[in-house]
């Protein structure tokens, strides 16, 4: 096939070398990066890695490379290399430039052309290698084909050389390489982290069955390296989900079809917990918003499962019909979908509107839904004799809550009685603290600023809402009280408008248990008022580990390394007396303004998500708060080393 034909330039007026209106196409984009890439934080530096790969699991898509490595260089430089069949390089004729120039110099180009086939760099910021080329101090790309090797060099977006032949290769031997630095003058973080890239890539992987992408982190003496590579797909990709919760049956329901051009890909299974774990991908992107595929694919299990379980008798006559949010409960699925020419609505631009996408979810999963059933009928009865649970729990719920909402209605607004209210009232001013245990929750009542600190004592461990089902939940003391003390309410009523503090902070020990608590409380934050987190309004006060006394002068140091420096300022010698605090019941009502309230001088850690890494946030939690040992154990060696970075 001729390239000039598979090639299409979307700006016409930039053809016939007309270098000026190709170089203004670059300018916009340094201009104004943001609308490009969404920002130039250290999401928008990532996002470049994610934009070259793209290119690359396109091929992979197409059938024509199996493997893909992301190499991190050191100084932060990043090489991504494909097995691919290498990037044209004849001339384009509209433009009389290699194609592979055109990808790397004209706006758009790389989500438009290779027309047919499903690229999943026509995405939400799908915007292609010239958006990486014009914001990289540098980029080099290097072709293999036809037995030569190709390479080309860019300065800030710009050719600083011709595409030259610089050796030979096998004929057989062909593919892509990219390596570029990102511009320090664009981006304000350059440095990349290992593990944003992990997940992304793993993801990747996932969605993309049966290729290899390895990662490799080659800035330290000692490299880092991560492969992944499943056969099974986004089976493997709910395998994984599941993999610290205990699944209710073995198999994992798994469909595909196409339809009207819309690629669809199912998998689902149930577990013990009481969560949805829904994951939506259009062309490989994450879609919180969800949208049509995710319409498509409620209605469709809806209302499969309600025919499966009338017609077996399953569900009585008298018995009303199963809710969607009953049979998704403990549910773990992802829904990958294909398409054309993705349509994003909504505020964020992140909601997928094309309606050709929830009809194909809707009818593809139906139909394989149904078979499965029947073909697997003790799945389906686990699933509705798990729903009709969930529906008599749920029902239970909306009682307990209607008797709340009326009682207070009748009584007036009622704080808590354990509550420590702050006088000021304007919500700006004011803070909570969270402490656990009535002991430390009084040294905090005497050491706060009555003003503007209001104090909530917890008794000892509050419940793990990952082991609970809702009425539970909503019937737990500790929970009712927080959840009336901030006063935005829960769930459908959740109002952050009527949020009664600025800052929620949680106050616990600085050993395992309080780590325990803390994390116990971030989990009821996160499934209950992820909003909170997500404006930033959640921190954790952060007690001191060491007191130091010296010749009548103390020092608090937070960390051991903290403590090693002021050993060292001080003189490490018999003078020193040195605690090291086990509790907040350790330090006196002072000691404990000082050291952890004061806001002149207390740290505290804000609690933020990075929700790119929704599906990893729900990893986290269910393998800390789950039953399962094993999958806990490696998750914390894992992490032991940056333990300090308090990214859920
Ligand atoms: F776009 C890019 F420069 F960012 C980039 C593209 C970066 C990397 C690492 C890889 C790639 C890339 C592109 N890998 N493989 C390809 N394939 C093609 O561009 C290609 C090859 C052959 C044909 C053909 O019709 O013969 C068509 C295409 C689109």
């Amino acid at each position: 096939m001729a390239l000039d034909k598979n090639i299409q330039v979307e700006e016409q007026q930039n053809y016939g070398g007309d270098q000026i209106q190709i170089l203004e196409g670059l300018e916009a984009v340094r201009k104004r990066p943001g609308m490009y890439i969404g920002s130039t934080s250290s999401r928008g530096l990532h996002h470049l890695v994610y934009e070259i790969v793209d290119n690359s699991v396109d091929e992979a898509l197409a059938g024509f490379c199996n493997h893909i490595t992301v190499e991190i260089l050191p100084d932060n430089v990043i090489r991504v290399s494909d097995n691919g069949r290498g990037i044209p390089v004849d001339i384009n004729h509209k433009s009389g430039l290699p194609a592979v120039e055109v990808v790397f110099t004209i706006l758009h180009a790389g989500g438009k052309f290779g027309g047919g086939g499903y690229k999943v760099s026509g995405g939400l910021h799908g915007v292609g290698a010239s958006v990486v080329n014009a914001l990289s101090n540098w980029l080099e790309v290097n072709v293999r084909r036809d037995g030569k090797i190709y390479t080309q060099r860019y300065e800030r977006g710009k050719p600083v050389s011709k595409l030259e032949v610089t050796g030979t290769c096998e004929t057989e031997n062909t593919g892509t390489v990219v390596t570029f630095l990102p511009d320090d003058t664009i981006f304000e973080e350059t440095v990349f982290d290992f593990n944003i890239l992990k997940t992304r890539l793993r993801e990747t992987a996932f969605l993309t069955a049966g290729l290899r992408i390895t990662l490799r982190d080659l800035r330290a003496e000692e490299p880092v390296e991560r492969s992944f590579h499943y056969e099974g797909g986004i089976r493997e990709f709910v395998a994984y989900l599941n993999n610290s919760k205990t699944p209710l049956y073995n198999d994992i329901i798994y469909c595909e079809g196409e339809q009207n051009g819309v690629l669809v890909e199912v998998a689902i299974q149930h577990n013990d917990s009481f969560q949805e774990n829904a994951y939506g991908f259009v062309n490989n992107i994450l879609t919180p918003e969800g949208g049509t595929h995710i319409m498509g694919f409620r209605n469709a299990l809806t209302k499969t499962l309600n025919d499966y379980g009338r017609k077996n008798k399953l569900l009585k006559d008298s018995e009303p019909n199963l809710s969607g949010e009953d049979i998704r409960e403990g549910m773990t699925a992802i829904i990958s979908i294909k398409i054309q020419d993705p349509q994003f609505e909504g505020q964020t631009k992140q909601k997928l509107g094309n309606s050709e996408a929830r009809s194909a979810v809707d009818s593809i999963l139906s139909k394989n839904l149904e078979v499965f059933l029947e073909q697997n009928p003790q799945v389906g009865k686990i699933i509705i004799e798990k729903s009709v649970l969930s529906q008599r729990a749920r029902e239970a719920a909306r009682k307990a809550r209607d008797l709340t909402r009326r009682k207070s209605a009748l009584e007036g607004f009622s704080l808590p009685g354990k509550l420590a209210d702050c006088t000021d009232k304007d919500p700006k001013n004011c803070e909570i603290y969270i402490v656990e245990g009535d002991s430390a929750g009084g040294s905090a009542k005497t050491a706060r600023n009555r003003a503007t600190q209001a104090i909530l004592p917890l008794r000892g461990k509050i419940l793990n809402v990952e082991k609970a089902r809702l009425d539970r939940i909503y019937g737990n003391e500790e929970i009712k009280s927080m959840i009336t003390a901030f006063g935005t309410g829960i769930h459908e009523d959740f109002d952050i408008e009527k949020l009664r503090y600025d800052k929620i902070i949680i106050m616990t020990d600085a050993d395992v248990d309080g780590a325990h608590i803390a994390t116990l409380m971030l989990t009821f934050l996160y499934r209950f008022m992820p909003e909170l987190i997500r404006q930033g309004h959640v921190y954790l006060a952060k007690p001191p580990l060491y007191k130091l006394e010296r010749n009548k002068k103390i020092w608090y140091a937070y960390s051991d390394d903290e403590l090693n420096r002021i050993l060292d300022e001080v003189g490490r010698d018999n003078s020193n007396k040195i605690q090291r605090y086990k509790g907040l019941g350790e330090m006196d009502a002072d000691q404990l303004w000082e050291t952890t309230m004061d806001p002149e001088n207390r740290v505290l850690l804000r609690v933020t998500m990075n929700e790119d890494e929704a599906s990893e946030i729900d990893v986290t939690f269910t393998t800390l708060m789950g039953d399962k040992v094993e999958p806990r154990r490696e998750f914390i060696e894992e992490r032991a080393k940056d333990v300090q970075n308090l990214d859920i």
